[in-house]
Parts: C-alpha cells; structure tokens; sequence
C-alpha cells in the first residue's frame, strides 16, 4: 500500500504500457464463478456431460444478469481504476453480466496452431460505436474468466504489440473507423508478441482497448466461459495533458506506442452509436420468458 496506484504494482503498470495487458487473479472464488454460470447450460439447451449435444461451438449469449464490478469484484474495480487514470474518469455504473462467450471447441477438428498474424478472427472490440483515437464507449478491453483458461484449450489469442499499429491507424483516420473498418490484414502483419490468455477461473485481463484479439481453438473441447464487458469513461481520452503523469496508463500506453509526447486529437465526425448485429443473433439464447438482450456485450 501507499504506492502510486491502488492495485497495480510499478512493474503490472510498466507491463500494461509496454504490453497492452494486465492479467488480475482471483478477482472472485471458483464458487462464485458456479453460481454465475449455473443456468448456462439450461439458456444453451446443452448438456454439459454430453458433448454431442454442443452444436455450435461458439457462442456470444445475451446479457441477463449484471453485477455492479466496485462489490462484486473489488480488486478489478481498483485495477481498472489504475488504467484508466481515476474513478472520477469512470462513467458508473461499472458492470459486468453473463453475456458468456463459450467456446465448446472451435476448430477441434484442426491441428493445433499456435497464434501468429495468420491465425484467423483477428479483431478489435466496440461493435457499437464508431471508433476514434480518443472513443470512451470502450475504455479498456477485459476478459473475465468463468472457468479455468487452458492451452490449447480456447484462451483467447492476443496480439500484445497491436497498440501501435492500431492507434497509428485511428490517428489517420479522425473521422472514425467502423466495428469491421479496421484493416486487420495491414495492422496484424506488423505484430510478432502474441499469447494466450490462460488462466483461472476468476482471474480477470485488463487489456488496452485497441489490442487485436481472436478466438481461439479448443482442440482440447473443454467449456471455455469468458466475458468481454467494455469499461465505459466518462469523456474522451486526451493526449494533450498538461502533465505527463495526469495521462491515464491507456493514454500513456497510446502516447508510448505513437512515439510521441503529446498527440492533440479531434475528431472530424460526430460520434456515433452503432446498434450491433450481435444483439439480433444472441436473442435465441434469452430466458425461455422471453427475455430480451441488454446492452453492449
Ligand atoms: O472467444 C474469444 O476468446 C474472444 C471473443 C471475442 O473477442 C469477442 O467476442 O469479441
Ligand atoms: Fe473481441
């Protein structure tokens, strides 16, 4: 305690700078991660003990329940507090939900391959809004883990070096990039430091919000069950601080990745909410009462 952030150590922030990431453990209990998962299987129509019941292998659900993150969590909350430079920056409530994405085993039927610029689905979240250099509809990119989070066994692949390619991009583009108008096959080329996000159920990655990332195989067909909720800020992200020190570390971690000390941005366009072709597809896994999908993720 006393150090400079609530959370994170001096080397977790140097990390995130460098890297994109933060892995936070045991930010809830394994029983925990149960009861929040218990009506999954029932919402799917699965059984999870018989696997030829598991049609798709990849599945977004809708959003039912929500758990405001600050009690349901408090470690992440402080974390993520530590990234984005402040709980007054957060727009609140700060939510997460059980808008689970399983992945009962993607491309088990192909050899292994570990992730590199060619593996397939390569992506950066925030389907629902056009996205800007400075965007606070996504503050950052988490994935909360439901279950453990093995090799081979569906983590998600991450590209730690696209922060650079991905905030040049939106630098060039003041007036915004649409969900699927990034040039992935330009930008993933020019990344090599690619993981797996592993780990247990309960550990939380606080990643900066332009990281690439792809779904992974699950050679291995094990549930894997993660969530994807956005952090929401509650004004733009500024590049152009009067100190060094009072740019968040995803604002420091762009600043870092452009090469530059201070980059003034204004957008050219209007921002723009954009309703998400996800929300139509996931309305098959509400509640048989019928109950209709939240918001963003
Ligand atoms: O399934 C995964 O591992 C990643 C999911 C993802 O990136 C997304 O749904 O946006
Ligand atoms: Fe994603």
């Amino acid at each position: 305690m006393g150090g400079k952030y609530q959370l994170l150590t001096e080397e977790e922030a140097a990390q995130f700078v460098e890297r994109g990431f933060v892995r936070v453990e045991g930010c809830f209990g394994r029983d925990v991660a149960g009861w929040a998962t218990e009506e999954m299987w029932s919402r799917l129509g699965y059984d999870a003990d018989d696997p030829s019941t598991w049609v798709d292998k990849r599945i977004h659900m809708p959003t039912l329940k929500r758990f405001e993150v600050k009690s349901f969590a408090p470690e992440a909350w402080h974390a993520v507090c530590d990234l984005v430079g402040g709980e007054e920056r957060i727009r609140e409530p700060y939510m997460w939900g059980d808008g689970f994405i399983v992945n009962l085993g993607v491309r088990a039927d192909e050899p292994w391959a570990p992730p590199t610029a060619a593996s397939p689905g390569w992506h950066a979240d925030g389907d629902f809004f056009l996205h800007f250099l400075d965007s606070p509809e996504q503050g950052l990119l988490t994935l909360v883990l439901w279950t453990d989070v093995v090799h081979q066994g569906g983590a998600t692949f991450v590209a730690c070096d696209s922060v650079g390619p991905v905030a040049r991009y939106l630098a060039d583009h003041p007036e915004g990039v649409r969900p699927n108008g990034f040039d992935v096959p330009s930008l993933v080329p020019e990344c090599h430091d690619f993981i797996e996000a592993t780990g247990s159920a309960g550990d939380v990655f606080l990643l900066h919000p332009f990281v690439l990332h792809a779904t992974a195989q699950n050679t291995l067909r094990r549930p894997r069950v993660i969530t994807n909720p956005p952090v929401s800020l509650k004004e733009p992200m500024r590049f152009d601080r009067a100190e060094w020190e009072d740019h968040s570390l995803v604002e420091q971690a762009t600043l870092h990745h452009l090469g530059m000390e201070r980059c003034p941005f204004t957008p050219s366009a209007p921002r723009e909410r954009i309703v998400p072709e996800r929300l139509r597809r996931q309305a098959q896994y509400a509640t048989p009462s019928g109950m209709a999908p939240g918001g963003p993720a």
